[in-house]
């Protein structure tokens, strides 16, 4: 490879390397993960009872406060609640989960729930929902949990979402942007046992550990991955390079 020749990779290396740090900067608003790993206390979390089965605005009972355990969780810490009635109960996200969640566009939430008892179950109500003034959300897993902790993931984006209940309408891109950019509430469900009247056993307990609201990847680790490709093939090069004469 002659002088000349290398000159020119090395100028189209420096070019890549700065459109990739400017797109970078260009998409710099992406929001920092929150999250709710009980270590210290019940981090603000509360339940509430609604009717359910399409009705998730009305409270029954509540805000109640969880319970609290420090050990034997996944790990640590973790809350729990007793279903309290025949209608359908939901822990509630503090502060730091509600407000404008736009940043989170196209991420994740995820969480560790168990159940106790698992059944028999109820399919009747969502996984999550979502309140605004802009509408209520609810988004539904499609596999029910089981009697110890393992991770439920929901997206932060429309797909999959309905519009107020299970069987409302699939939601649009700017009907969850608009919910998530001045969210009044988010509900996780702990309602997946039908409840028998009279038989207290059917009243579950559900159990709660690192809830994680999480943003697409960042940009920055694209490029510190792009930069770690270039100096392989860099390296590459240089081992090619025959041995001057
Ligand atoms: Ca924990
Ligand atoms: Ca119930």
């Amino acid at each position: 490879m002659s002088t000349i020749h290398q000159g020119i990779r090395l100028s189209t290396i420096a070019v890549v390397v700065a459109a990739a740090l400017a797109s970078a900067s260009a998409s710099a608003v992406v929001g920092i993960e929150v999250s709710s790993t009980f270590d210290a206390d019940a981090d603000g979390w509360t339940f509430v009872d609604v009717p359910g089965v399409g009705n998730y605005v009305l409270i029954v009972s509540g805000p109640s406060n969880v319970a609290y355990s420090a050990t034997g969780g996944s790990p640590g810490g973790f809350i729990s609640a007793k279903d309290p009635s025949n209608n359908t109960f939901f822990f509630t996200a503090p502060g730091k989960f509600l407000g404008d969640q736009s940043a989170m566009y196209g991420g994740l939430l995820k969480y560790d729930l168990k159940l106790d008892p698992a059944t028999p179950q109820w399919t009747g109500d969502p996984d999550v929902v979502l309140i605004s003034d802009s509408g209520v959300l609810v988004y539904d897993i499609g596999n029910e949990p089981g009697s110890s902790f393992a991770t439920r993931v929901v997206p932060w984006s429309e797909a999959g979402w309905r519009v107020g209940s299970l069987s409302g309408t699939q939601v649009s891109a700017v009907q969850f942007q608009n919910v998530i950019g001045n969210l009044g509430a988010l509900m996780i469900a702990g309602e997946f046992v039908a409840s028998t009247p009279g038989i207290d056993a059917t009243f579950e307990t559900a159990s709660l550990d690192n809830v994680v609201l999480t943003p697409v990847p960042e940009p920055s680790m694209a490029v510190l991955m792009s930069l770690g490709v270039l100096g392989i093939m860099g390296a590459a090069c240089r081992r090619k390079r025959p041995a001057p004469k």
